[in-house]
């Protein structure tokens, strides 16, 4: 009998995922962690549909930035899957970022799925020490729906996206980061905002997560698998 139950947990446990944080923004009311930092113009924060909107309405400039209070530890990642709802114009953008303040020092990825001129569908990550910014890669076109994932190990932060190519985390195409948090506890940041031609905009997002560190640790063995095998 007590063999029958060991033989039972061995089978379950590798396939049980555990989350710090799993928010599937189903219950139709923002979870307190969540706090709104800055909001101006029309701009939104609902949660409907199964989703966490962000946007605003046309012929006024908007900006919505969100923290999460809950802290990033030394060996987490953050992830988020984004689906781009509405943005017909020059220009919305919505990201989503590691902070010990809002674009002080830490990462941000982030997404304008219209913009004016030559590019559509771009990404940007921007890494900032001590509120000084670089602008390290910015790649296009990029799809309208996806995963995003930020790891932090210690002062690093990686920057990942969820490929269904390969089933799998692919770093995007930048060094790791450090970070010099200056002891500072992190935060997990999104924002997001239009300008200029002010169009209607709207991005739905689910499934934001923070795994166990041990399951994060098995994702990133996975992902250093994959590499060495190119
Ligand atoms: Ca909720
Ligand atoms: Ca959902």
């Amino acid at each position: 009998m007590l063999g029958v139950i060991a033989i039972t947990l061995l089978t379950i446990t590798p396939k049980t995922m555990a989350f710090i944080i799993a928010d599937d923004f189903n219950d139709g009311s923002i979870h307190p962690s969540w706090q709104v930092t800055e909001q101006s113009g029309s701009s939104y924060v609902t949660e409907e549909g199964g989703y966490l909107r962000l946007g605003g309405g046309s012929g006024v400039t908007g900006r919505i930035t969100l923290q999460h209070t809950a802290t990033v530890d030394m060996e987490e990642s953050v992830w988020i899957d984004y689906d781009w709802i509405q943005c017909t114009d020059h220009k919305a953008r919505w990201g989503i970022g590691v902070f010990d303040q809002w674009l002080n020092t830490g990462m941000y990825i982030s997404l304008v799925p219209n913009n004016f001129g030559a590019s559509e569908h771009w990404v940007g990550i921007f890494t900032y020490q001590d509120g000084v910014s670089n602008a390290v890669y910015s790649a296009e076109p990029w799809p309208l729906e996806g995963r995003l994932q930020i790891i932090r190990d210690d002062s690093q932060l990686v920057p990942q996206y969820w490929s269904n190519d390969q089933n799998d985390w692919v770093n995007f195409d930048i060094d790791p980061f450090n970070a010099d948090f200056n002891n500072n506890d992190a935060y997990v940041f999104m924002h997001s905002s239009n300008s200029d031609y002010n169009p209607e905009w709207e991005i739905a997002l689910d499934n934001f997560s923070v795994p166990e560190p041990a399951t994060m640790g098995l994702l990133a063995l996975g992902g250093l698998f994959l590499r060495k095998r190119k």
